[in-house]
């Protein structure tokens, strides 16, 4: 059974935020609060899956949490011989992860690991989801998994990314910041509660524009990249090799 979010109702000296049993206990909650239209998002990569899937290949979710992207590509593979490789540096999420996945039956066998996608290698990959994942990733980083992502995925291969974004300048990020926190508000989140996770995850979450998005994924070589979704400041996308 997971709960409802309230680990930052109370007034505390704010640490840096990270997915440990707590925040893994809440996360279904957590994250449906936040997100405006995460539901939708993780529905439509599914399906975007199913359409880019391609027989005898893997699929990857990096930054699997507890396995909702993994269990929406499932539902929609309908080519063979296909692999999920579900990724999360959280043992508590991969634990619960496991868990989860058992209570769905389906022939395309899923193998979670935990691990961190600085390190994993990707191959044979016809699709590889990050859904709201490279935000954690070292911003110095992100170039070199995004190029690894790039050479593991076959030719037609597609990587479905989203993302929170930071608007192009102080005054448009500003603005989508006040509409989310609107969001956050209309969905039961207090000020206490958005200002103290805004403190927790501002060194944990740097966010990049979408135009360093797109520019980066257009220098790895990605021939068409196409955002589908955006609201406030989060967007996914789908980049093809
Ligand atoms: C969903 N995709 O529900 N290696 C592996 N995992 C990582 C790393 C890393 N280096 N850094 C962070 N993570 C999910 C939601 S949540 C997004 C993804 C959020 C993992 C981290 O442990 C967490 O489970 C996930 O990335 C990010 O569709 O909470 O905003």
């Amino acid at each position: 059974m997971t709960g409802k979010d309230s680990i930052y109702a109370t007034e505390q000296a704010v640490k840096d935020f990270t997915f440990d049993e707590n925040v893994v206990e809440v996360f279904p909650d957590m994250i449906q609060r936040s997100v405006p239209g995460y539901a939708t998002i993780v529905s439509t990569m599914g399906k975007l899956a199913g359409a880019y899937t391609q027989s005898n290949s893997n699929l990857y979710d990096l930054g699997c949490s507890l396995g909702a992207v993994t269990l929406s590509m499932r539902r929609n593979i309908d080519k063979e011989n296909c692999h999920i490789i579900a990724v999360d540096n959280s043992a508590p999420m991969t634990e619960r992860c496991k868990l989860h996945l058992k209570g769905f039956k389906s022939d395309v066998p899923v193998s979670v690991i935990l691990g961190d996608i600085n390190e994993i290698e990707i191959n044979n990959a016809s699709v590889v989801a990050m859904n709201f994942t490279l935000q954690f990733i070292p911003p110095e980083n992100r170039n070199a998994v995004l190029e690894k992502i790039y050479q593991g995925l076959k030719p037609g291969g597609v990587l479905l990314l989203s993302e929170k974004i930071r608007g192009e300048n102080d005054i448009k990020d500003n603005l989508l910041i006040d509409l989310h926190h609107d969001f956050k508000r209309h969905n039961g989140y207090s000020e206490l509660e958005i200002s103290q996770k805004r403190t927790a995850i501002e060194n944990v979450m740097r966010t990049d524009s979408l135009s360093t998005h797109l520019t980066r994924l257009e220098d790895i070589g990605f021939s068409q990249t196409q955002v589908w979704y955006q609201c406030f400041n989060f967007c996914s996308l789908v980049a093809i090799k």
